[in-house]
């Protein structure tokens, strides 16, 4: 065995709960409306409806291997449909501070996966059993574009990071918004807190 500066975790077995949770389970994060502030180009509906209800958009349930580096720790996203403006519900979305890849495999419903390298916008869709790679170096957010629960196994390097601010300030290059045809990805337009 080589030696660690912060020993490695005990191998475990992790088993998926229905599509939504692992077990054991480790941290649980909870996203509603008002964490996501800034993101849909509707910024005044997302602002009503987070001072309204604040309905929950997203969940992310983690198994309890830590981000610490060269662990591979794994969540399940689900997020919930529904729209604001038009636009599907998704993730905040992140850039990695440390360039790292990641997976995703879906479980359930049909999503997106929306990936951002500051010029050059990519699209998979998502559904049970598609994996979408996302190389070092891409911003990634995840998009429901059907009428029930979107959920995803996500894996990635425990040293990868979220970089929020970097979504913020660059955009993810295209919006997702419901369309006669069921989804269509638009040019990125900046947060307006009035239409037009
Ligand atoms: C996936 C992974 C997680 C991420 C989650 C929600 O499960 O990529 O690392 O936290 O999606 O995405 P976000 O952090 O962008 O809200
Ligand atoms: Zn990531």
């Amino acid at each position: 065995m080589p030696t660690y500066a912060v020993p490695p975790i005990d191998p475990m077995s992790i088993r998926l709960e229905g599509t939504d949770r692992l077990v054991p389970e480790g941290p649980v994060l909870t996203r509603r409306l008002s964490d996501l502030e800034g993101l849909f180009a509707r910024e005044d509906l997302r602002a009503a409806g987070a001072a309204g209800e604040d309905p929950i958009v997203y969940t992310v349930s983690s198994s309890p291997v830590p981000e610490l580096p060269r662990e591979l720790p794994q969540s399940i996203t689900t997020i919930r449909p529904g729209t604001i403006g038009g636009e599907f519900h998704m993730t905040k979305g992140h850039q990695h501070p440390d360039p790292q890849g990641e997976i995703y495999l879906g479980l359930r419903g049909v999503g997106g996966l929306l990936m951002f390298d500051g010029q050059d916008t990519r699209w998979i869709d998502m559904s049970e059993g598609v994996i979408g790679y996302i190389p070092p170096g891409w911003a990634h957010r995840s998009v429901n574009v059907g009428d029930e629960d979107y959920s995803f196994l996500a894996v990635y390097p425990g040293s990868a990071g979220h970089d929020y601010q970097w979504v913020l300030d660059h955009g993810m290059g295209r919006r997702v918004m419901s369309s006669a045809g069921g989804h269509e990805l638009v040019a990125y337009t900046a947060p307006t807190t009035s239409q037009g």
